[in-house]
């Protein structure tokens, strides 16, 4: 497998409890590599944009609302697989069925509020790095 760049959100409510260092640990720990990150808050439009792919969902109006209800951290992050290696590092959506060990699991508060986001293929990675970096962001 080929070296892979993957988009990662750390969540509102990661940030609000001041966890993005706990979470960033489990990246590299696993050899994944920080190589564009940035803090900032989305409005309800950016969020709704984001996650237009979920907009027939009944979730998705809340959705949105919790992504825009407070900060979040973007990143791209780089290795191996990195597509698949995140989501494993990440665990299931609910974090009740998370594997012991993944961030959901350990950190995740709902299947809502579950501490992060990340890409589920390498096309749609390459579309959420451009939704919000440009090229000279991404430093390998
Ligand atoms: P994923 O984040 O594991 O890829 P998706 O199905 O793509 O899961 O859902 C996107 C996000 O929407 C989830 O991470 C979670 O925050 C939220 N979500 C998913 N399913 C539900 C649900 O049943 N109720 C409320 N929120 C949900
Ligand atoms: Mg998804």
């Amino acid at each position: 497998m080929a070296i892979q760049k993957t988009l990662s959100i750390i969540k509102p409510d990661a940030t609000a409890r001041n966890l993005t260092g706990a979470i960033n640990a489990r990246f590299e720990q696993a050899g994944l590599r920080i190589v564009a990150q940035k803090r900032l808050r989305l409005t309800l439009a950016q969020a709704a944009q984001f996650y237009a792919v979920h907009q027939e969902r009944a979730f998705y109006n809340s959705l949105c609302e919790y992504m825009s209800s407070g900060p979040v951290v973007v990143q791209v992050l780089a290795g191996e697989d990195a597509v698949a290696l995140n989501r494993q590092i990440m665990g299931a959506t609910n974090p009740a069925n998370a594997e012991v060990g993944t961030i959901r699991r350990d950190f995740g508060e709902s299947i809502e509020h579950n501490s992060v986001h990340g890409s589920d293929s390498e096309e749609n990675a390459q579309q959420e790095i451009a939704f919000f970096f440009s090229g000279l962001e991404i430093v390998e």
